[in-house]
């Protein structure tokens, strides 16, 4: 069980690879990459202790290539691969491959995975778990009929959510019964191209809904210890843009009683490792489990900041069966703003991938940029067109903002679009600087 990992193989490219290769190092530990021919410039490809190509610029034949993967693994005989988030950061399989090849996934176990992967079933087992869901049918509906029937008892609007979705693909807002037929048929055509698994749930819709998360961590001797909330209302089309931490909007009860229903519900799991739940919180404030993420998220860094703590620092040594800092050493002080800067226009979101030809990133006190781009670096068309994350911390949410403003304003970038200039707008948006926003707010939005 409690095994030293001298040797982790990072299976992801980007800022994340770069991100997890900083804390690798920093614990005296050896660093794999592995990289498609489209990353094959990237420096933390040339900062690893060794880095393998693993296939052309097609996710599916590279980062997503299980095979090349493990094999990239046995050649550099890693003891541990770091999945980071999306590809394969929660691919059952793979995980599994891992275990079998004696190769530890740092994550949690393969069924737990699965279980939180059907939205329908993790909402099931959290009602078990005590934790407050939002009212709905319990598990996947048989069809139109059924659908009519429960809408009836759970009182319109309702929403109809893919089991196997995530992410905003195969949901529907239902106002009343002479919707529900179409609506139905519409949600479960999508989710079966989306996911091949047609399964569709029932839920009470709530209106202008905040997205806070809580953030926990595991160990293998049954310690859990939470590392606050963040609140990621701010989102375009289901991505997020800004995420910050503490979420203002609540009272201290209520937080309270939110990061204990997260650590609650992840006792009930039996969970290992570093793990996100996202509720959905209404204008009373009450809170509903949503989805749980059984991945480091991008945002992480947030948390981070507030807490002085490493988080990949904290995975690897869960992996290494050590057990967590007790939850009274966890200090959560200040404020901490991310806005993740993508290769897009700052009007439309359209991807501007391209040569970068100035890169002057910010700096000053607490000011951090987590980014594998450099002058010069060729922003690949094949990847999600996120190039880096520009994260502040402040006492307050008034001075993280000011500085993020600050910081905003002193980076440069040419050659490729950014939405450096998105963000600072909406860092002088009355209506963000007065936290009068939720999860609609810029579909809203007259532009
Ligand atoms: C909801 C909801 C309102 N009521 N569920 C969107 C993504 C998916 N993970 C769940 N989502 C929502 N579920 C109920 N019962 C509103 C949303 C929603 C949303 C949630 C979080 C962040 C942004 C959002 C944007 C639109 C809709």
């Amino acid at each position: 069980m409690a095994k030293e990992l001298k040797r982790i193989l990072i299976a992801n490219r980007g800022e994340i690879a770069l991100r997890a290769l900083r804390t690798i190092k920093e614990m005296g530990k050896e660093a794999v990459v592995v990289y498609s021919t489209a990353d094959k410039d990237a420096l933390y490809v040339k900062q690893a202790d060794m880095a393998i190509c693993i296939g052309s610029e097609k996710s599916i034949d590279s980062y997503l290539n299980i095979p090349a993967i493990i094999s990239a693994a046995e050649i550099a005989e890693a003891d541990a691969i770091f999945p980071g988030y999306g590809f394969l950061s929660e691919n059952q399989s793979f995980a599994e491959v891992c275990t079998h090849h004696n190769i530890k996934f740092i994550g949690p176990r393969p069924e737990t995975m699965v279980l939180m992967s059907d939205k329908s079933k993790a909402k099931d087992v959290m009602i078990k778990a005590g934790i407050p869901v939002v009212p709905g049918s319990e598990g996947a509906l048989k069809g139109v009929k059924e659908a009519k029937e429960r809408a009836k008892d759970v009182g319109y609007p309702v929403i109809l959510k893919a089991a196997a979705g995530g992410g905003g693909r195969g949901m529907r807002v239902v106002e009343n019964e002479s919707q529900v037929e179409n609506a139905f048929l519409a949600a479960e055509s999508e989710a079966i191209s989306a996911f091949g698994d047609g399964r569709i749930y029932m839920e009470k819709y709530i209106r202008n809904p905040r997205h806070i998360e809580v953030q926990i961590v595991a160990d293998s001797h049954g310690n859990v210890i939470h590392i606050g909330e963040r609140d990621c209302s701010l989102q375009r089309r289901h991505q997020k843009l800004v995420e910050e931490t503490p979420a203002i909007l609540l009272d201290e009860k209520t937080r309270t009683s939110l990061h204990k229903s997260a650590v609650q519900a992840t006792q009930y799991i039996k969970y290992e490792g570093a793990g996100t739940f996202e509720f959905l919180v209404d204008a009373d404030l009450n809170y509903y489990f949503m989805e749980m993420n059984t991945r480091l998220q991008v945002e992480h860094t947030v948390s981070e900041m507030v807490s002085n703590r490493d988080l990949i620092e904290l995975m690897i040594n869960v992996a290494e069966g050590k057990k967590l800092p007790s939850q009274d050493e966890i200090e959560l002080k200040g404020h901490s703003i991310e806005c993740r800067i993508t290769a897009e226009d700052p009007k439309t979101f359209i991807p501007s991938p391209g040569r970068v030809q100035k890169w002057v990133v910010p700096g000053g006190k607490d000011v951090r940029v987590d980014s594998h781009v450099y002058q010069d670096y060729l922003v690949p068309p094949h990847y999600d067109s996120m190039i880096g994350k520009l994260i502040v911390y402040a006492e307050n949410r008034e001075k993280a903002i000011a500085k993020m403003l600050r910081a905003l304003n002193e980076f440069q970038v040419s050659g490729i679009k950014t939405t450096i200039d998105f963000h600072k707008e909406i860092m002088q948006n009355p209506d963000f600087i007065n936290n009068d926003f939720d999860t609609k707010y810029l579909e809203n939005r007259k532009r």
